[in-house]
């Protein structure tokens, strides 16, 4: 009799499940109740604010909800509150970003009673596009840009505007209020006329949202674009010509956000060009952006092929320059001190700089953790990071309190990600890449959130049926059935990426280039060295891992103690970055009792467990989502398995040429031949159909 009844409850639920390609994001139709709302103001973003309310209302049927701008010492720039009376904040977005908590607590069953002061953590939350003019995208793994074409690339159609708008709508009901429109590789043509012009109109349609356009501008452009002979930021015509180039583009922007810059980075012109420091490039820029309001985020992401040791670069060079930037410069500092990999350890350059703000920078596009191909919910590695513990101040200086002003006083705080976002019908390639856009968007708003809270929302808002389950029975067996199974997923899946990629400390030993497949032997003779994974993991007979030790390169002495020592000596050093800091031993004794080669070969094979486990978690929530997105999901899962044993298989099978060590008998033999491994290393042999 259960088992009938069970039948019938799935079949039912399966009925309601219809065809979804996943444009709607998180922001789905809903069935709304009738709602009163006064606002004395109208304008184009309380006009937003109300028709949201009236199209998602699920509280109380007539209630009546008033918005209202006010003065409030609880209420810090675009924050509101949330009272019984409605939604009140210093400013129309802020009233815009009242709403959309509201109505997410009604969606998702949290809390909407009581009084809600919400302030957000940074005052600049903003996507970095790396959106080429000709409509690529570098690291792009969902299309082609959104912005910018090849074809007709100055007609601005409906299409690109409808697009726009649920672009905007998607950023504000997030809280993110600033997009960087173009590649940090920035190409000159950018500040031309024609695409000044199409900025202008992107930038038309986020305004309404709260979001503000800015652009990554080349340090070359005064001699590509202007014809003159120098770039020297303290040149006076240099200076004259930028002058006059943010003269224009506020004439055609009036509320222009500001320059990102990549300088003297992998490559890129700058001011290092002409002898002079990353703070003269940056002040000179600032000084022009000024009168305007505008900022400039100036990249510390730079190294150079001669450095012992790339991961100690940017502090190197920025801590000298610490104080001497002007207060409308902030630096943007990746996560990690290399870049972006699976797993690092933050930044030393956050618990250090104290007289210049520094902004952290995520990639939310998944270049190092398997593309669009890979379900990495990347909000858990952000975490991570934001609640690292710098010791700047002492214990409790984490990486979130050193960026976000409450440690020292700050005039700008500032976070960026690097969008995943382009054409795709589904925006960013895989369904549950799009949580990875909504969790930066939240934790920019509040970076003591927890992973848990921002997955268990993102999973009610994207897959949830509130039409067809309507009853408590049916709402019991979708939380058991799909939300917990599929949340645990969710929150283990970097971790299962790290496992089968680069477990222990281990980085940077993609194939070339492409970045997605393994390739710890990748080493051609003339390539920089610090551009192949040799440099990175430095493999030999008597063992592996990069010392980064008082003996070897020093860079633990960049942390501020206690860490420092902690990091220093292997049996106080995490495991998990243990070899990002050491050089050890194959038979080095690990805090578990067993051998490193044994824990190597006992974290592969853990990564392979997990996405396993992975995809019969999602072939048991079938009957909880539509065809599409399920047969999608389902598809790229058993992609992601199967580059996960190639990962597995070719990185163990490479170190074991090393160590001589037999895999532990208990664990998976490997399934494939390093050989044939190395021989068919092309993307698309890993790309799915
Ligand atoms: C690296 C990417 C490269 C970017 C660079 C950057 O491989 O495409 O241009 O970062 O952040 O990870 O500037």
């Amino acid at each position: 009799m259960k088992k009938i009844l069970l039948s019938i409850t799935i079949s039912l639920l399966v009925i309601h499940t219809k065809a979804d390609d996943g444009h709607k994001l998180w922001l789905r139709d809903k069935k709304a109740l009738p709602v009163n709302i006064t606002c004395s103001i109208n304008s184009p973003t309380i006009n937003i604010a109300i028709n949201e309310l009236k199209q998602a209302w699920l509280g109380k049927a007539n209630a009546s909800i008033s918005l209202r701008i006010v003065k409030n010492p609880a209420l810090k720039n675009d924050g509101f509150i949330i009272n019984s009376s409605g939604v009140e904040a210093l400013t129309e977005a802020g009233i815009l970003y009242g709403v959309y908590e509201l109505l997410r607590r009604q969606q998702t069953g949290q809390i909407t009673t009581g009084i809600i002061i919400s302030n957000p953590s940074y005052n600049y939350r903003i996507l970095n596009h790396w959106d080429n003019p000709d409509g690529s995208i570098e690291r792009g793994y969902a299309g082609q840009s959104i912005f910018w074409r090849k074809e007709n690339a100055f007609t601005v159609t409906d299409n690109d505007k409808k697009l726009w708008q649920e672009y905007a709508r998607a950023n504000a009901s997030v809280g993110i209020n600033g997009a960087v429109l173009n590649n940090v590789n920035a190409s000159p043509l950018i500040l031309n006329e024609d695409y000044l012009n199409r900025t202008k109109a992107i930038a038309a349609i986020l305004r309404p949202y709260g979001v503000k356009v800015y652009l990554s501008a080349k340090f070359s452009s005064p001699m590509q674009s202007g014809g003159l002979k120098s770039n020297d930021p303290l040149d006076p015509e240099v200076i004259k010509w930028w002058n006059n180039k943010i003269k224009e583009i506020y004439s055609v922007i009036p509320d222009f956000g500001g320059f990102l810059i990549k300088a003297n980075s992998e490559g890129q012109p700058g001011p290092q060009d002409y002898n002079r420091t990353h703070a003269d490039g940056a002040n000179m820029l600032a000084d022009a952006l000024q009168p305007y309001g505008g900022i400039v985020m100036w990249r510390a992401f730079v190294y150079s092929p001669n450095d012992k040791d790339r991961a100690k670069q940017a502090y190197n060079e920025f801590m000298p320059l610490d104080g001497k930037f002007r207060d409308n410069v902030i630096i943007q500092v990746k996560n990690g001190p290399v870049d972006f990999q699976p797993r690092e350890p933050f930044s030393p350059l956050f618990g250090s700089m104290k007289k210049t703000p520094v902004m952290p920078e995520f990639q939310i596009t998944q270049e190092y953790l398997g593309h669009s191909i890979h379900l990495v919910f990347l909000s858990t590695m952000w975490e991570e990071c934001l609640q690292s513990d710098t010791y700047e101040y002492g214990k409790g200086s984490t990486v979130a309190k050193c960026t976000d002003g409450s440690l020292r006083p700050q005039k700008n705080t500032a976070i960026a990600g690097v969008a995943n976002i382009g054409l795709d019908t589904n925006w960013c390639g895989h369904d549950f890449a799009q949580a990875n856009w909504y969790a930066f968007g939240r934790l920019a708003w509040n970076n003591k959130l927890k992973s848990e809270q921002i997955a268990d929302e993102w999973i009610k808002l994207t897959f949830y049926e509130t039409q067809s389950i309507t009853s408590s029975n049916n709402k019991l067996a979708w939380e058991q059935n799909f939300l917990n199974p599929v949340k645990q997923m969710m929150l283990e899946s970097r971790e299962a990426a790290v496992n089968y990629m680069t477990p222990l400390g281990l980085h940077h030993i993609m194939s070339a280039n492409e970045h997605y497949g393994p390739g710890p032997w990748w080493a051609p003779a003339r390539m920089r060295a610090d551009w192949t994974p040799p440099y990175y993991h430095k493999a030999d007979s008597t063992g592996l891992g990069f010392n980064r030790t008082k003996s070897g390169s020093d860079a633990v002495s960049q942390y501020n103690e206690p860490l420092a020592s902690q990091l220093n000596n292997p049996n106080t050093c995490p495991d998990n970055v243990l070899l990002w800091f050491h050089h050890l031993p194959w038979n080095f004794k690990m805090k578990s009792g067993k051998t490193l080669w044994d824990e190597l070969c006992i974290h592969y094979d853990k990564g392979i467990q997990q996405v396993r486990a992975f995809q019969k978690i999602w072939d048991k929530a079938e009957a909880y989502v539509d065809k599409e997105r399920f047969e999608k999901v389902q598809r790229k899962l058993r992609s992601q398995m199967n580059n996960a044993v190639l990962w597995k298989d070719g990185c163990l099978l490479y170190f074991q040429q090393f160590s001589k060590m037999p895999i532990p008998a208990y664990l998976e033999r490997p399934v494939n031949n390093l050989d044939d491994i190395i021989k068919n290393d092309t993307p698309q042999r890993r790309r799915p159909a």
